[in-house]
């Protein structure tokens, strides 16, 4: 009997280790320009309520930007504006916006503010997104993946389909951290 209870915990361990190989609660967006040059990075952390979002990226103009999660993993297409990076993170069918009365999208997040000098550090949070599922928040880490994407202009949160944030200037893929 003391064997079979050992055998069964045991078996729980490997479990919460295989799936903590698989994703660790982290995932990390390096960000590119249109050129294909690094620009900074994104770092997501599972929460228990939602997903800890810091955003660090220089060389942009200084002011508001839109930033969101897209719905398709890729930004390989840098010299056409990242269009293959999809619209945004929405399972649920929701309209584009923080300050919609019919949404927000599982994507939108608030305005990064970039200083004078081109860049911005911030940290965000989001309780309309996950890594994998968790609390039935729609998932980055999904099939098709996500991608993170920082717009020219500021999104004004309520105008589809994405507040008129213009074109796309940053973009990076979601990946898990090892
Ligand atoms: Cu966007």
């Amino acid at each position: 009997m003391k064997d079979v209870r050992t055998a069964a915990v045991s078996a729980v361990i490997a479990l919460l280790c295989s799936g903590a190989a698989q994703a660790n609660g982290q995932a990390v967006a390096p960000l590119q320009d249109r050129a294909g040059q690094a620009v900074g990075e994104v770092r997501f952390t599972e929460s228990p309520h939602g997903l800890l979002v810091y955003v660090s990226a220089k060389g942009l103009p200084p002011g508001p930007k839109g930033i969101h999660i897209h719905q398709i993993g890729t930004c390989a297409d840098g010299d056409k504006g990242f269009v293959a990076s999809g619209a945004h993170l929405n399972p649920s069918g929701k309209k584009h916006g923080l300050m919609n009365p019919e949404g927000p999208d599982a994507g939108d997040l608030p305005n990064l503010i970039v200083h004078a000098d081109g860049s911005v550090e911030v940290e965000l949070f989001t309780t309309l997104a996950s890594l994998t599922g968790l609390g039935g928040r729609a998932a980055l880490l999904d099939d098709n993946g996500a991608a993170v994407v920082i717009h020219e202009n500021r999104d004004d949160h309520i105008t589809q389909p994405i507040g008129g944030a213009g074109a796309r200037r940053f973009c990076g893929v979601v990946k898990a951290t090892p």
